[in-house]
């Protein structure tokens, strides 16, 4: 690879190696385009690379969060469970990989600091943190919309003997808690699943909740080879459902309201979502349940009962039940005897709403009412979602500014994939996009496939470069904010709104009009030539 005085030339740079890296990688090279890729981590896998939390699996079906762009893949990888681990999804990944050759275009353990835009040249200069320097016509941000750790700057963190875990860059090595004090803080979906888990080894398990979470279980078990069997007979057309579903997960859901239903059928539907044990369908069981404030406050007491008649404390159980947002504005979590941990002698729930964290100290954790003496943290304190990764590289476009200064004023893209004065960049499953609440595999495939059209329609014309129009990303914005105000979305605060990190701009970060309504209008975008794009 080529230094600063001499960079290699490519069509694409691709950032990222995880799930929309290695399809990004594939397409470009599929369609001719030549392509060299960034990844900062040793190997492929994204999300699954680093966040290796013992008790970790994905909250979407397997036969689901895959790849479905290959017939031939999809025949050939047997998943072994409903919902798969952390290593089983690593190895799909890693396989994948293999399969399409995609590993020799990546440069691993490489982070690219810099990328500048020049409209000379209808170029990018990209620069790494290992020298490399690149020259290409397009860059595809495939960074992830999990992917930069929210890690909180406690005051004494550097001088707390014991040792400060993270869920989302957790060590490769396997870690054992017996016989030690832990204290994990953070209770989303990563808390969720790694508090069952620490809690059976640990001799002391400290948990440090600030908001809770609504959650369902996953009753996660093999899968049996007649579903298998069932599912591959007509893998397309079972695909081609779940595209046509708002979170591109099939759910067979009742299409009905809760509000137009008896009560005893509404707590049936809820009652077959919580057996079946999946988040998706008890999120579709009705279509109101993020429109109707009655609606979902009734989701939400079907599942503080479920809280109630799990946890042998009743004063445990109250704090374990969320109150003050309404249920789906944040991420319903997926759990595994989540609430049962808390039935065990070694497991004490801490309520930061009734005493705060003060500081670290040598010992433990401080907080307003006393000091919890520990041997081990762990953070699951959540990431910088959407912008956080493309935000954390110096992208400079057209006339010296930076993506990170217009996304402080506000994170806006046109179409959640492209970005006004930021030329021939491509944001995958980026702000404003079709990702967040729904399948993220389905939605990189949505992305990648139309970039690999829009390109090839450039080199076809013989275009060098694309502009998102600053009025159209500017609609696209505003219909974003319409179509997320009509729902409850907006009275979270949450990664789904960026109120989780402070200084970040207050906004429904994502599209929630549903997958199949998001892959239309990219659809009708291209086919009235890519309206709302200045192509030169
Ligand atoms: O992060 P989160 P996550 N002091 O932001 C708390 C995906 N995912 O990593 O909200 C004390 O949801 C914070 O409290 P609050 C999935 O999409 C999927 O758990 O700030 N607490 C919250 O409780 C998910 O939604 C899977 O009041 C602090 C928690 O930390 C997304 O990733 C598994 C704090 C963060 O929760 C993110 O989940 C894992 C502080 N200073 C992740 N700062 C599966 O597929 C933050 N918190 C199953």
């Amino acid at each position: 690879m080529s230094t600063e005085e001499t960079p290699r030339t490519v069509d694409v740079a691709v950032i990222g190696a995880g799930a929309a890296g290695i399809y990004a990688m594939h397409k470009m090279t599929e369609l001719g385009f030549s392509a060299v890729g960034f990844e900062r981590g040793s190997s492929v896998g994204g999300a699954w690379y680093w966040n290796r939390y013992p008790g970790l699996y994905c909250d979407i079906e397997s036969i689901d969060y895959s790849y479905s762009f290959s017939e031939e893949l999809q025949q050939e990888w047997v998943w072994k469970r409903k919902y798969s681990t952390q290593p089983e999804i690593l190895s799909y990944f890693e396989w994948v990989a293999d399969r399409l050759d995609v590993r020799k275009s990546f440069l691993f353990n490489t982070s690219v600091t810099d990328a500048v835009w020049s409209d000379e040249s209808q170029r990018w200069r990209v620069n790494t943190d290992t020298g490399v320097v690149l020259d290409a016509r397009f860059i595809i941000g495939a960074t992830g919309p999990l992917s930069t750790p929210k890690i909180p700057e406690f005051e004494g963190a550097e001088g707390f003997k014991g040792e400060i875990l993270a869920t989302a860059r957790w060590p490769r090595e396997p870690q054992n808690f017996a016989g030690k004090r832990v204290a994990v803080i953070g209770t989303g979906s990563s808390g969720v699943q790694v508090i069952p888990v620490v809690a059976e080894q640990a001799e002391q398990l400290f948990v440090l909740q600030r908001t809770p979470s609504y959650a369902v279980p996953a009753h996660n078990h093999l899968l049996q080879q007649p579903h298998i069997d069932e599912v591959k007979s007509d893998y397309r057309g079972y695909r081609e459902r779940a595209r046509q579903t708002p979170l591109g997960v099939f759910t067979g859901s009742s299409g009905k309201n809760a509000s137009e239903v008896t009560v005893a059928e509404r707590e049936l539907e809820f009652q077959k979502a919580y057996d079946y044990g999946s988040t998706v369908k008890f999120g579709s069981s009705f279509n109101d349940l993020l429109m109707d404030p009655e609606s979902n406050k009734a989701a939400a007491e079907f599942l503080a009962n479920k809280i109630r008649s799990r946890v042998v404390d009743p004063a445990v159980a109250e704090k374990l039940i969320p109150s003050g947002y309404p249920i789906l504005t944040r991420r319903l979590c997926s759990e595994n005897n989540y609430y049962e941990a808390y039935n065990r002698p070694n497991v004490t729930l801490v309520d930061l709403f009734e005493e705060e964290i003060v500081r670290l100290t040598p010992e433990g954790i401080e907080t307003t009412k006393g000091t919890y003496e520990v041997d081990v943290i762990i953070l699951a304190t959540g990431f910088d979602a959407f912008t956080g990764a493309l935000r954390a590289i110096n992208i400079v476009g057209r006339e010296g500014r930076t993506l990170r200064g217009k996304w402080d004023e506000s994170p806006s893209t046109y179409l959640g994939i492209a970005v006004s004065g930021f030329p021939n960049l491509f944001t995958v499953v980026g702000p404003l996009g079709g990702a967040g609440i729904s399948n993220v595999v389905l939605n990189i495939e949505q992305h990648i496939e139309w970039i690999g059209d829009f390109l090839t329609t450039l080199r076809d014309q013989g275009a060098t470069s694309f502009n998102a129009d600053p009025d159209a990303e500017q609609d696209w914005v505003d219909k974003v904010a319409e179509v997320a105000d009509a729902t409850l979305f907006r009275y979270a605060n949450s990664w789904y709104t960026g109120s989780n990190i402070e200084g970040k701009p207050r906004v429904v970060l994502q599209w929630v009009g549903g997958v199949s309504e998001y892959e239309r209008i990219l659809l009708e975008c291209a086919k009235e030539n890519y309206r709302g794009f200045h192509i030169v």
